[in-house]
């Protein structure tokens, strides 16, 4: 183990919108993409809006990273289900069979990295390692397939065994979808982190809860985290109900503070007095129902805000742009800027494409806490400057289709165009071929 220093480096890897964004109605029990369903979508708007997200935050003080789109269309899962011949030939047939499989081979979700699986920094875990578990995300089929592809990133990302053990996918009867129901509660002052692991319980009005309190504890087994420090707390059914399909639609933490909606988990007050019992100076910041309702949260999408810690020790609340057109809401943040509380600044962001299907600016984050060392061996061309970004930026306003309609998904030409952009991107940022 290499010698450990006490500064923590915080770094959240974006997904970059791959070129097949669109809105197919894929994930049952998330409300956006129902809403949604059918309309026509922006990709090289959706993937500049990501790239103008990652800028703001570096321009914060913050590190930024990336992980990469997924190869798309997924042909491997079409020929698993059948579907057989050439590429075109393949995907040409099962559009014929049936649209809705093409739409889940097509699916970009792999942008949303918070689903990318979940990580336990060196300081929390029996053997001083970064653990990192890959999401199976069982529950829906156009997630299901991006586990392998994860994998192969955050093993060419977190390589180095002198700071990180990479996991792979439970096994899918563990329905595990990564840091979207994970976070952590750390003293002000440093000390042991408490680990929380949020979880559903079977079906809560009609929707399925997609992270299984078995897959929670099997993470924080192989994580080795301490029994006395890690915490499973069930979500409540009606933030299930409500179309909090994760809980970081209805919860986040950063540093000593947790930020939370008061009708997320079952038991908040239970919950509340084991993390105030473990971390000396814990802050709950609650926000009550009569003040911003479940429904009103949900729509804005308030909790699935970024809380990052910034250079100055202030934290700042990174919200969607929905968030800060909401009244209530909006009447209750400045609400709490005036109580000189531990969150002391907020940013909006505009990521409105990747928005209606769900995903605010925490469900495209994918965040590592390393040391200095640690975070050297870091595959640098997971890692963003401004010069990377230029580069980014190049290959999508050259190559991401500018709309996808629902009938486009059968087009030979676009799945061409969008392998292309793929390839041209992976090579831009230094990969080869069969990398990655
Ligand atoms: O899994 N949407 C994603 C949104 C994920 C949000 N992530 C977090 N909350 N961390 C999902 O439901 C929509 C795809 C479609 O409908 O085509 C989608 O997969």
């Amino acid at each position: 183990m290499g010698r450990r220093s006490d500064v923590v480096i915080e770094i959240n890897f974006d997904g970059i919108v791959g070129p097949t964004h669109n809105y197919a109605g894929l994930s049952v029990g998330n409300r956006a993409s129902a809403a949604n369903a059918g309309a026509v979508s922006a990709p090289r708007v959706a993937a500049l809006q990501g790239i103008a997200k990652m800028r703001r935050m570096m321009a914060l003080g913050l590190r930024q990273g990336v992980f990469l789109p997924h190869d798309r269309p997924n042909t491997g899962w079409l020929r698993a289900l059948g579907f057989v011949g050439s590429e075109q030939e393949a995907l040409a047939s099962a559009w014929m069979a049936d649209p809705a499989l093409v739409a889940n081979a097509m699916s970009a979700s792999a942008m949303w990295t918070a689903n990318a699986g979940t990580v336990s920094p060196a300081s929390d875990t029996s053997d001083g390692l970064c653990h990192i578990s890959v999401a199976n995300l069982s529950t829906m089929p156009h997630r299901a397939s991006e586990a392998a592809q994860t994998e192969r990133q955050l093993r060419l990302a977190f390589a180095d065994p002198r700071y990180f053990r990479v996991h792979g996918p439970l096994p899918s009867a563990f329905g595990d979808e990564g840091a979207a129901n994970f976070m952590r509660v750390v003293p002000a002052n440093g000390g042991a982190a408490v680990e929380i692991f949020v979880h559903g319980d079977g079906h809560a009005g009609g929707f399925p809860s997609r992270q299984h309190r078995t897959a929670s504890e099997a993470v924080a087994r192989r994580h080795g985290t301490d029994p006395s420090r890690t915490l499973m707390v069930r979500q409540s059914d009606a933030a299930i109900a409500a179309g909090a399909f994760h809980n970081d639609v209805v919860a986040v933490a950063n540093g000593h503070v947790l930020f939370a909606h008061a009708q997320a988990f079952a038991d908040p007050a239970a919950l509340y007095d084991a993390v105030t019992a473990r971390v000396p100076g814990a802050a709950i910041v609650e926000v009550p129902a009569d003040r911003i309702s479940l429904d009103t949260a949900i729509r804005t999408y308030l909790f699935n805000s970024q809380l990052v810690t910034m250079p100055d020790g202030g934290m700042t609340l990174v919200l969607p742009a929905e968030a800060g057109e909401n009244a209530d809401v909006w009447a209750w943040l400045s609400d709490l800027m005036a109580t000189n509380g531990p969150i002391t600044r907020l940013e909006v962001v505009d990521v409105r494409e990747s928005m209606r299907n769900g995903g605010g600016p925490a469900c495209l984050r994918f965040r590592v806490q390393v040391d200095a060392d640690a975070c050297a061996a870091i595959d640098p061309r997971f890692l963003l400057d401004d010069a990377a970004c230029d580069r980014i930026e190049a290959v999508i306003a050259r190559e991401w289709p500018e709309a996808i309609a629902p009938g486009d998904l059968g087009n030979p030409d676009l799945w061409a165009q969008c392998k292309h952009a793929r390839t041209s991107l992976t090579a831009a940022l230094g990969f080869g071929p069969d990398e990655i």
